[in-house]
């Protein structure tokens, strides 16, 4: 795939809410140094924080600063999402009203769904017409649905969510219980929620040399260790770092950007509108294989043959997100 700049003429404007928080810690040196966009694109900096978090951001650009990137153009930072979504050709959206102990999942749902709702209207007015998101903050999935309904004028197929940790968890796990090289499995997928309902799929993979993952994983392994440890595998991190995953997640934004903008001749999970394939409500943001090409393209992949085992664990993912957008609806109604 082709590292050639997406704009030869000018810096990617590239906008990162919650840009003090953990995981921009460790992602913002990896779109400022070259991983995400490719080693000759200039890349200007757009960072919102909340206002109580900008001292915090200043010292995040002092080390920005201080890694002398060649690539980085500028910085700018903001506590209005107008003003850091201006123009922007690529959004991250980490920012996100945390869990916090003794919370519901409806109180967190509407703290999310308000943030959501405001920069969504603010994308829709500010950010170029062709503006390509991620969202990341939790309830990831269906914060990207929130934004969306705000944003009418962004085409939806340019709103996206995470699961490319999900599905880099899976194929990790994969390779240590086979003992084989990482690059020589493929095609394991994760559809619907990035939650503890998420399917990791490895029907459709394979060991290069070594033959289809489902002749070389017996399903009882499936059902009682792979597919509840890539479930659980945040909670698993939470439990011992006391802190959420920030550096594998920010390493999976930049596989997610990188891929989605510059290309990628393998099928990735990325979470995006349905377009009713695998009988998936329309708009529904769930994870699904892709095919993506440069500039930002991308089809689901389609056709794909699902057991019962499989298609079990889709309605699940499936049921618990349409739940999530009619409450979140709900609330912001
Ligand atoms: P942090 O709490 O370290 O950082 C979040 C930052 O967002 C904070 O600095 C906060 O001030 C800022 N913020 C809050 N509301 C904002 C708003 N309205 N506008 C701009 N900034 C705002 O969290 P971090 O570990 O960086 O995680 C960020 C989000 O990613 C969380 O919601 C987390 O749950 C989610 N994750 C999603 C993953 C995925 O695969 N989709 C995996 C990793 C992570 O758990």
């Amino acid at each position: 795939m082709s590292e050639a700049p997406l704009f030869s003429d000018r810096p990617i404007n590239v906008c990162v809410t919650g840009a003090a928080g953990q995981i921009a810690y460790s992602l913002l040196p990896l779109i400022a140094g070259g991983k995400v966009f490719g080693p000759q694109q200039l890349v200007s900096l757009r960072l919102l924080e909340i206002e109580s978090a900008l001292p915090v951001l200043q010292g995040v650009v002092m080390e920005l600063e201080d890694c002398a990137f060649p690539l980085l153009h500028s910085i700018f930072t903001t506590s209005d999402a107008k003003e850091a979504f201006r123009s922007c050709d690529v959004a991250v959206l980490l920012g996100a009203f945390p869990r916090k102990q003794g919370m519901e999942r409806k109180d967190l749902l509407e703290k999310n769904a308000g943030i959501f709702k405001e920069q969504g209207e603010a994308l829709n007015s500010e950010a170029d017409a062709n503006v390509r998101v991620i969202v990341v903050g939790n309830p990831a999935n269906t914060n990207a649905y929130i934004l969306k309904h705000f944003a009418p004028k962004i085409p939806e197929h340019n709103i996206t969510a995470l699961t490319r940790l999900d599905q880099n968890r899976a194929v990790s796990l994969v390779a240590r219980k086979l003992g084989v090289p990482l690059s020589k499995v493929s095609d394991v997928y994760i559809w619907g929620n990035h939650s503890s309902t998420q399917y990791p799929d490895i029907f459709h993979g394979s060991v290069e040399g070594k033959g289809k993952l489902s002749d070389l994983l017996d399903k009882r392994y499936l059902e009682e260790t792979f597919i509840p440890t890539i479930q659980k595998r945040g909670a698993a991190v939470i439990a011992a770092r006391k802190m959420s995953s920030a550096m594998s997640a920010a390493n999976a934004v930049a596989d997610h950007l990188h891929d989605w903008l510059l290309g990628s001749d393998r099928i990735v999970s990325m979470s995006v509108p349905s377009d009713g394939s695998y009988g998936i409500e329309r708009g529904t943001i769930f994870s699904f294989p892709v095919r993506v090409s440069r500039g930002g393209r991308y089809e689901i992949v389609k056709g794909l043959e699902l057991d019962e085992f499989s298609k079990r664990y889709i309605k699940v993912t499936a049921d618990e997100l349409y739940s999530e957008k009619a409450e979140a609806l709900a609330l912001l109604s």
